[in-house]
């Protein structure tokens, strides 16, 4: 019964890790690190549940180990120690993550204009001439793109899940979103802030074309569309 409980609890498990709107199946690095620091966070989480329970079943079956050592030091160790050990690390790692994560040096990536209003969005390609495309945002696979972010309404927010976190679409504001697409094909993107009744709806495709066919693909956006 159990082992037929895992055989078709694992792969039902895993399934949920894949999937369009996937943040632990990356396309590009900015995911790639965010989907690291989530393993690691998981890990962390994981060792320090066990050790508490390690430690909690120890005092119900064996009371006199608890006892052995003092109030003060199970407070010290428990309190201070323990803690400090699990959070450095984690923290530091979320620091380095992090900063990985900004828009910092490749000299003048491309830019591509994202602006949301309820409840669709519009790209620009500003080195591309006049282009826009509504609901499907297309990008060269292996280029950084930086994403200027933006909103004619309310606050709404851009998220790409195999690609990047999400950053806030902000009325009379830009926010800067550096992504990559390591691979060539479809993605899915949405809105991450609630904006209204058609919040759920407010989705979009993002296609990564390989770099030499982008300029053709947001030419003729509806060719890029197949
Ligand atoms: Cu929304």
């Amino acid at each position: 019964m159990l082992r037929t409980l895992v055989y078709l609890g694992f792969p039902v498990l895993l399934a949920g890790c894949t999937g369009p709107l996937s943040t632990l199946d990356p396309g590009g690095p900015a995911a790639t690190s965010i989907a690291t620091l989530w393993w690691v966070m998981l890990a962390g989480a994981a060792a320090l549940f066990v050790l508490v329970m390690t430690l909690y079943a120890l005092v119900i079956w064996r009371p006199d180990w608890g006892a052995r050592v003092s109030p003060t030091r199970w407070i010290v160790l428990g309190g201070l120690g323990l803690p400090a050990v699990v959070l450095t690390p984690l923290v530091a790692s979320a620091l380095v993550t992090g900063e990985r994560l900004l828009p910092l040096g490749s000299a003048e990536p491309l830019r591509i204009e994202a602006e949301a209003q309820r409840w669709t969005w519009t790209f620009r390609y500003p080195g591309s001439g006049d282009i826009k495309t509504e609901g499907t945002l297309h990008l060269p696979v292996g280029v950084p793109v930086d994403i200027v972010v933006t909103s004619r309404d309310v606050i709404h927010a851009f998220w790409i899940p195999r690609l990047a976190g999400k950053i806030d679409a902000v009325p009379g504001h830009t926010n800067i979103l550096r992504i990559r697409a390591d691979v060539q094909g479809r993605y899915q993107g949405l809105c991450n802030e609630f904006c209204g009744s058609g919040h759920s709806g407010m989705r979009f495709d993002v296609v990564a074309h390989p770099a030499a066919d982008f300029s053709t693909a947001i030419a003729h956006p509806e060719a890029g569309r197949k």
